[in-house]
């Protein structure tokens, strides 16, 4: 089976931890979207390390790792995170394949990205600029290149024959590419030489067969399922199906090999870039989560907007991947409150009370309605026993259960690996 783990909010909610914790049981793991724009942050050892490419099990050493066909790779940022990884002395040359299938980001997929938020102005979607959005039109529109691409002869003329349709569009906006672009090529090129050496795959044969062999595997997620293009505050959304479903054809597998599905959500909330929130904290309230949680982007360093845990759009979540396992992430985040706030239902301007998104979510102004519990106010970092929590957080928990009519198996307690409460 291939299990599915994502994130149920707007990004960030620690899936790269939970992978990590996840890991030993499985042989495979693999990302099945997106691209550089994921920070995935892991903490071991007394050392913090953010991926954005690579799949969470890279410190693993038996565990092979897939950048599935689903995903937008850059490789300048591909040979960045490699490097960055030789201080730990890892077997990544063995235990990392690519598949021929993923799609490459191009310099001039950045600089279309930079352009196009520039001609949004004020309605820009806060993208992370990394050329995400651009590479996935390019794919859609049968004009993207491939990582298989980099082997052909033709390499070199496919590329510019691409990059000459970039240019227009540059132009057209006003963009200056010319001052940066030649810098950056000869970057692209000598990390396109650079991801010679690894394993480029037809990975789907890869996985299917050890899914044959009774090989157990982990879909990794990124980015979080209200950032999904479908189903997501659309248009302030990624260009990636970050639900479930998009593991089945970031990856090439049948939906039945799908198992658990993993869903982790924030004991709270945060957005980072543009778009709806309805329990957006604009006070000391929010300074205070975002502060306690360093919620500031692992990719842009971007301030993170911070609010109140959202049940309406966690329920939401459930439903569309079909969530089997609940994880709750930073709760510690909420041990300095005195009361602690959860969103049960939206009302509506014209007074009507409910649980479901509206579809003009972003042109509708929603008043959470809330509701309140005493907060813990005590330290959790060496709880391990879900019978060792304090009283008030138990009733927090079981409130959510009742609510979200699902367990909730993991309860992490701090960014360390070993903290986390695992409840059978
Ligand atoms: P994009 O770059 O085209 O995918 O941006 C579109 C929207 O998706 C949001 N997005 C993210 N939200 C949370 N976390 C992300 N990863 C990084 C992190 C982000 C960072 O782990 O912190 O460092 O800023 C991520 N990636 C994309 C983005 O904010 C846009 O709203
Ligand atoms: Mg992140």
């Amino acid at each position: 089976m291939i299990d599915v783990l994502l994130g149920l909010q707007w990004g960030d909610e620690g899936k790269g931890k939970i992978v990590d914790v996840l890991a030993p049981q499985y042989q495979v793991v693999a990302r099945f979207q997106g691209g550089p724009n994921a920070g995935h942050t892991l903490e071991f050892n007394g050392i913090k390390h953010v991926l954005h490419q690579i799949p969470s099990g890279i410190f693993r050493d038996d565990i092979l790792n897939i950048i599935g066909n689903g995903v937008v790779l850059d490789p300048i940022v591909f040979k960045k995170e490699i490097d960055g990884l030789a201080k730990f002395n890892l077997a990544i040359a063995q235990n990392l394949q690519i598949s021929r299938k993923a799609s490459i980001i191009l310099p001039t997929h950045r600089l279309l990205d930079a352009a196009y938020e520039q001609a949004k102005g004020e309605s820009k979607i806060g993208s992370t600029l990394r050329g995400i959005g651009p590479t996935y039109q390019d794919k859609v529109a049968r004009q993207g290149l491939r990582v298989g691409d980099v082997l052909l002869p033709t390499f070199r003329q496919k590329y510019d024959k691409l990059v000459d349709i970039h240019k227009v569009i540059l132009e057209q906006n006003n963009f200056d590419y010319a001052s940066v672009l030649p810098q950056a090529e000869s970057e692209f090129f000598g990390a396109v030489e650079f991801m010679k050496q690894f394993e480029l795959t037809d990975s789907e044969y890869v996985i299917n067969n050890a899914l044959d062999k009774g090989k157990k595997i982990l879909a990794e997620g990124a980015q979080g399922s209200l950032l999904d293009i479908d189903f997501g505050s659309y248009p302030f959304v990624t260009s990636s199906n970050t639900m479930a479903a998009g593991a089945c054809t970031g990856l090439g597998v049948a939906p039945r090999q799908i198992g658990e599905v993993y869903g982790i959500f924030k004991a709270y909330c945060t957005r980072v870039g543009s778009g709806p929130f309805p329990t957006e904290l604009s006070d000391e309230t929010g300074e205070r989560i975002r502060q306690e949680g360093r919620e500031f982007g692992a990719t842009t360093g971007r301030p993170r907007r911070c609010g109140w845990l959202d049940l309406p759009a966690l329920k939401y979540a459930i439903m569309i991947n079909g969530v089997t396992q609940l994880v709750m992430m930073k709760v510690d985040v909420l041990n300095i409150f005195d009361e602690i706030k959860v969103c049960t239902h939206y009302q509506l301007p014209d007074g009507t009370v409910t649980e479901q998104l509206p579809y003009d979510l972003c042109d509708t102004d929603v008043t959470p309605i809330y509701k309140s519990f005493k907060g813990w106010q005590a330290d959790l970092t060496d709880i391990r026993s879900f019978s060792d929590v304090p009283a008030e957080l138990a009733t927090y928990v079981y409130f959510l259960e009742d609510t979200l009519g699902l367990p909730i198996n993991f309860i992490s307690t701090s960014p360390d690996r070993e903290a986390i409460i695992h409840r059978q």
